[in-house]
């Protein structure tokens, strides 16, 4: 067995971090909410750079507010390894939820650091801005401007529903570093996530070797009908826009249901105007998120959507705008890093499957500037985005190890091709 191999993390002090990160937007119901660009999301983020200088790395910040902890390897002319994910959290998110891909990141570096292990690469751990998009839509915006999909004028003036612009609120918590957003190169990503849905668990497999991320289109929709008398006005004179949105939301599960099973739809925010119990609503605004797996059937989806959104409401009497305002094809994953992933799991002895992530994240992104691929634990129930999100101690341990030992096989793998 090489140094290598025989390297592991240490299980407690990376279930301590996520312990104690929690405590940061802590709920009463025991999960996490700490959405981004928030003073909570501030004080984690220092944690994190205080963490990370103290496991020897130092911290360069980008002017999306990605926070890049990089410990320096035998050959610094190399572009580095990343290990990244996100600290924002739903708003009524959990402790793991992006937190234990950073988290397993930073133990990556003590890890690294107790053993002195040098990697030709170096290494960097990557907290990446508002993966969510639950403050600021679209979701995975910061690792969408940094590999381009996204410019940064167009990010900084995301606004969220109170009106805030992203630009402004990333100045108030004081997050706008020097480097322009995509200039850092980077060698090869590595993800640690739970996977937020049941498959693993009711498999019995700890490893979920993750070979893309399914293709995810977001929708905003306003309906206009007539503020009226909720006493005087008479059923037939009504244009409710509450009544078609209802209608509406019905239309957008019936999509998802007709390209079952690997479609889904949902209506996740909603508004109405004037919101008083004795106004008939005049208007409503909506979003819709679609997913499958592949892109054509997005498309035919998207198409129903509109036709069918737009029918409801001549019937219903009131007009409906209907914007696509994110587009997220599907990706895959470079195949030298996941059977790196696959390799660590059965060296390591853990079983594992091949998996699709139903679930965004910013290495759909990092995978168009770089080689990237992300390592799956269950999470109990398949639960997420919800506060009594759990997984397991050993098996986050498993994912640690099994990220650890990709990322040095990866380190050894690119160092094979590069010219010394
Ligand atoms: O929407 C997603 O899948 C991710 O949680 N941002
Ligand atoms: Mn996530
Ligand atoms: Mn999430």
């Amino acid at each position: 067995m090489s140094l290598a191999t025989n390297l592991a993390i240490d299980p407690a002090r990376l279930w301590d971090t996520i312990t104690e990160t929690a405590k940061i937007g802590a709920t009463p119901k025991g999960g996490v909410k700490r959405l981004t660009l928030t003073e909570l999301d501030a004080e984690v983020r220092r944690w994190f750079i205080a963490a990370c200088e103290e496991a020897g790395a130092t911290v360069t910040i980008d002017d999306m507010g990605n926070i890049f902890a990089r410990r320096p390897g035998r050959d610094n002319s190399l572009a580095p390894i990343a290990i990244g994910s996100h600290l924002d959290t739903q708003p009524t998110g959990g402790k793991f939820d992006g937190i234990i891909g950073v988290l397993s990141g930073l133990e990556l570096l003590r890890t690294l650091k107790d053993s002195g292990y040098e990697t030709t690469h170096p290494i960097e751990v990557i907290d990446w801005t508002n993966e969510e998009g639950s403050r600021f839509a679209p979701a995975m915006l910061s690792s969408g401007v940094f590999a381009g999909v996204f410019t940064k004028d167009w990010a900084y003036a995301r606004e969220d529903r109170a009106g805030v612009r992203f630009g402004d609120a990333l100045g108030e918590i004081g997050f706008v570093g020097a480097e322009p957003c995509g200039q850092h190169k980077l060698a090869a990503h590595f993800e640690l996530h739970i996977e937020q849905g049941p498959i693993l668990e009711a498999e019995g497999k700890i490893i979920g070797v993750v070979t893309g991320v399914q293709g995810m289109r977001w929708y905003e929709v306003t309906v206009s009908g007539n503020d009226s008398h909720a006493g005087s006005t008479p059923m037939t004179l009504r244009r409710d826009a509450l009544l078609a949105t209802a209608r509406m939301i019905e239309v957008v599960h019936g999509i998802a249901l007709e390209h079952a099973p690997h479609a889904v739809g949902t209506v996740g925010l909603i508004e109405a105007r004037p919101n008083s119990r004795n106004v008939i609503p005049g208007e409503t605004f909506f979003t819709v998120d679609f997913r499958h797996p592949d892109d054509s059937v997005l498309a035919v989806m998207e198409k129903k959507l509109k036709e069918r959104l737009a029918a409801v409401a001549d019937a219903s009497a009131v007009t409906a705008e209907v914007t696509c305002i994110w587009n997220s094809p599907a990706v895959h994953f470079d195949a030298d890093c996941v059977s790196a992933v696959r390799q660590a799991a059965e060296q390591g002895g853990f079983p594992h499957r091949d998996i699709i992530s139903g679930a965004g994240h910013d290495s759909a992104y990092v995978a168009a500037v770089a080689p990237t691929t992300m390592v799956f634990v269950p999470c109990a129930g398949g639960v997420s985005h919800n506060e009594t999100e759990s997984a397991e101690p050993g098996d986050v341990a498993a994912g640690a190890n099994v990220l650890l030992q990709a990322v040095l096989a990866m380190d050894a793998k690119l160092a094979e091709r590069e010219p010394t």
